[in-house]
């Protein structure tokens, strides 16, 4: 009987769907409430590609395994539809954005549903709903409400062509990475919200999650926690200039100090300087860059010297020259350091180029002179540096920070790299941000019965020359009435940026159509936290820390039970093309989905995208991959279909094999290393050839296969008669002692004589038995400079070697 995917497939997919085989209720008492979550995709006009399927699949076999363990799912599905690329597209091709993203919604849930994927489709969530969007603009009003949330005017990266704001990471060599028109700074009233405040909670909470490492990491790095201290240096204009430094015990080797070009003394001092002229053209210049570019280690040192003001070490009373130089950032610790350029390697090119001193402070490296020796704690020591001469990097710093803080010139400080978050958007297709504007009355949140405010129609969303949002153009829209005095007030016509409507859909999947509350009490008790949740590496700083941000908020207004929003979170690698390079339009190697589904079937292509290498690192497509994965299916279809299978229990020959088998392919779901476990069946349908498989067999091949290759084996347990559908069985057990390994004695002879005894495990090939034997001690020195020649091996029994000088 021929192996029709195609039908088996349509036949399942239809069941489940108007079964609802996949729906799961609030709390289902007697189960223990299991939660997987994946990274609901943007809804593109290209569709689902093999880079979402993977997590998908990975996710959608764990969540089956998890149902069959006897727990009560949920595992959702939704769309993260605001953002750039569908106004773009909009824009060009003059369709709504709403259309845009209804038509490639209704595209991304037929590839979902040809997946096979067990979402509760009942759950699904689209960000550019109104029904939801009410809850996003809720909860930025508790934002604002709880302080946390401020317009402030700041510089910002200002794409001239795109007339849109980009964050840092947009900006490459002074242009915008999208369209490569040049980006200027530009001052701009922002929304933003204040991630600052949570950045130690971020940080110490990492430690109670069961993230993967270099989520951990990653996460941490960006966070940037430093510690060090302020100190106060006297200007000889008497201003107080602070520092930040994380080595107050390198004072004695401060020699010089630079200030950003945007230092705020620098206006003031402006009429004192000889060289102004020289000091504003280099503050113009540096406008232009972006941080990034800024910062740049390996990048040569600028700057200028300041000519007319200088600056005084407090520990020793030295005036010392004051630069400004782009490598110092305006937005980072106060915007001025002392330099010590002995200890520090930026310093020290400066220095260099500059020729200031340098004076070594700390002992135990190469000569200062030739490079900058950063010190390490432990070992290095303090030398130059009078009360603090012989004390170690490590004591030194308390000793001095505690000086200063009796001199009342400075005290120990923490900072972190993290910045507050841009919250405002110049854009049409967005959130509105729910605030007016009054004369009087200052911004004003609009009342929560208003929610949702929605977004307007307009007759064109392109963005406006002067980088306001196409919503400003909307004056019926924009003049409305402040809420507190009636008065005449205007609408704020920025927009929330794509990562608001993410930073909270886990929970609406909870309660996806509650309109009094974003998520009942009930099934915020219930299904909190997310036990298991999967996605990109490229998410680990914006999304994964913006919605750990929002969750703890909601967390202090007690709007959710637990802290964090995520107990797991584990990462998938990327799929490259064949060849091994990144899928791409222009390189002609992207994999269509629905062409793999098309030609060998939904159950391939999950089994082989499962099986194409390690989860966690990055695996080059195979076509041949794809058809030895077909292959395997086949060979599952046709042992099925073609043999007789008697006995419900496991057959003698097999048993070993099948309690392995369960025990290998159980641990390794959950240990997401999928390739090892259909590597077990596939080993497993060898012995079943080989052997013959009992009914009892074959039952627990199609119980372990089902989560790989779900339509297939609900087919062939129906058609064996096994009773009921094969997701809603238990998952197969296994029994630890027939898993351990049978070993068999084995004596070798070398020229006929019994010279050893080995141990080898029952199964083991003959190859393994030959290697065993001249492994064995005895032997191997027999084997000395000799050669084998021939080897016979009589199972079970003996292996006959025979060598020649
Ligand atoms: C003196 C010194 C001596 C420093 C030494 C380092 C080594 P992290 O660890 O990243 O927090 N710094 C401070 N503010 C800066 C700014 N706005 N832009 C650029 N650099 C800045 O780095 C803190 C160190 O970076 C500070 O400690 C300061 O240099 C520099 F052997 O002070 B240090
Ligand atoms: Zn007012």
């Amino acid at each position: 009987m021929k192996y029709d995917f195609a039908a088996i497939e349509q036949k399942w997919q239809k069941k489940w769907l108007e079964e609802k085989t996949f729906a799961c209720h609030t709390g289902d008492t007697d189960k223990k409430k299991f939660y997987a979550l994946v990274e609901f995709p943007y809804p593109s006009g290209q569709g689902l590609h093999v880079g979402h399927a993977r997590p998908y699949t990975a996710m959608d076999v764990v969540a089956r395994k998890r149902r069959m363990d006897g727990y009560n799912v949920l595992f959702p599905m939704g769309y993260d539809a605001f953002g750039l690329p569908t106004e773009n597209y909009a824009i060009k091709n003059h369709i709504h954005p709403a259309k845009v993203t209804h038509d490639n919604i209704l595209n991304f849930r037929k590839q979902l549903q040809m997946l096979g994927y067990s979402f509760d489709w009942d759950r699904e969530v689209n960000t550019t709903d109104p029904s939801y969007y009410k809850w996003t603009q809720w909860i930025f009003l508790q934002l604002y409400k709880h302080g946390l949330a401020y317009k402030t005017t700041m510089p910002v990266n200002w794409c001239t062509s795109c007339k849109c704001v980009l964050a840092n990471e947009e900006v490459v060599e002074g242009v915008c990475e999208r369209c490569g028109a040049p980006v200027i700074r530009k001052e701009k009233s922002q929304w933003m919200l204040k991630i600052t405040e949570y950045a130690q909670r971020l940080i110490d909470d990492l430690d109670d999650l069961d993230f993967i490492e270099r989520v951990k990491i990653q996460q941490k790095n960006w966070i940037g926690r430093s510690t060090g201290a302020e100190v106060t240096f006297k200007a000889t204009t008497g201003d107080d200039i602070v520092v930040y430094t994380t080595r107050p015990d390198t004072l004695f080797g401060a020699t010089y100090m630079v200030l950003s070009p945007e230092h705020k003394f620098l206006d003031k001092w402006m009429p004192l300087l000889k060289n102004a002229d020289e000091v504003k053209a280099y503050q113009k210049l540096a406008a232009s860059k972006s941080d990034l570019e800024r910062t740049e280690l390996n990048k040569e040192k600028t700057g200028v010297c300041l000519d007319g003001v200088k600056g005084i070490n407090p520990v020793n009373g030295k005036e010392i020259p004051i630069f400004i130089s782009d490598y110092v950032l305006a937005t980072y610790g106060t915007g001025a350091i002392m330099a010590v350029p002995a200890h520090d390697d930026r310093d020290w090119e400066f220095a260099k180029k500059f020729g200031c001193e340098i004076i070594e402070v700390v002992s135990g490296g190469e000569d200062v002179q030739k490079a900058a020796f950063t010190a390490k704690d432990e070992t290095g020591i303090l030398v130059n540096s009078d009360f603090l001469n012989g004390l170690t990097v490590k004591d030194a710093i308390p000793v001095i920070t505690k000086w200063l803080e009796e001199k009342g010139i400075g005290h120990s400080k923490v900072n972190y790299k993290l910045r507050d978050w841009v919250f405002s958007r110049q854009r049409y297709w967005g959130e509105p941000i729910p605030m007016v504007y009054c004369e009087k009355c200052g911004w004003q949140p609009i009342s929560e019965d208003q929610l949702p405010l929605l977004l307007p129609d307009v007759e064109s969303y392109e963005p406006t020359d002067d980088g306001e949002s196409p919503l400003s153009k909307m004056t019926d829209w924009v003049n409305t009435t402040c809420p507190c005095c009636g008065g005449p007030a205007k609408r704020e016509t920025d927009t929330m940026p794509q990562w608001a409507g993410s930073s909270w859909y886990f929970l609406r999947y909870m309660d996806p159509h509650n309109d009094k509350t974003l998520a009942s009490k009930e099934a915020l008790d219930y299904w909190s936290p997310v036990d298991w949740y999967n996605g990109g590496m490229e998410h680990t700083t914006l999304h994964l820390l913006y919605s750990r941000f929002w969750h703890k908020f909601l967390y202090d207004i007690g709007v959710v039970p637990t802290k964090e929003p995520y107990q797991k979170r584990t990462s998938h690698g990327m799929i490259l093309g064949e060849g091994g390079e990144k899928m791409s339009k222009s390189r002609g190697n992207v994999v269509n989905p629905n062409d793999v589904i098309e030609q060998y079937g939904a159950d391939t292509m999950r089994t082989y995208i499962m099986f194409i290498g390690d989860f966690e690192k990055a695996a080059a497509w195979s076509d041949n991959g794809v058809k030895g994965c077909k292959r395997f299916l086949d060979r599952v279809w046709n042992l099925a279909t073609e043999q007789e299978h008697t006995g419900d229990e496991y057959s003698q020959v097999n048993e070993v094999a099948v309690h392995r088998a369960i025990k290998k392919v159980s641990e390794d779901i959950e240990a997401m290393k999928f390739n090892t476990a259909i590597a077990t069946l596939m080993a497993l349908v060898n012995d079943f050839y080989a052997n013959g498989a009992s009914r009892g067999d074959m039952k627990a091949l199609l119980l372990m296969l089902s989560p790989f290759a779900p339509h297939m084996c609900e087919e062939l347990w129906e058609m064996a008669g096994y009773g009921g559908q094969v997701c809603l069985q238990s998952w197969p057990t296994y029994d630890a002692a027939k898993t351990v390994t049978a070993t068999t004695q084995m004596a070798v002879q070398v020229g006929g004589k019994v010279r050893a005894n080995i141990i080898v495990p029952t199964d083991s090939s003959d190859e393994e038995v030959v290697a065993a034997a001249l492994a064995n001690e005895k032997i191997a020195r027999m084997a000395e400079g000799m050669q084998l020649v021939k080897s016979i091996v009589v199972k079970g029994r003996l292996v006959n070697l025979i060598f020649k000088p």
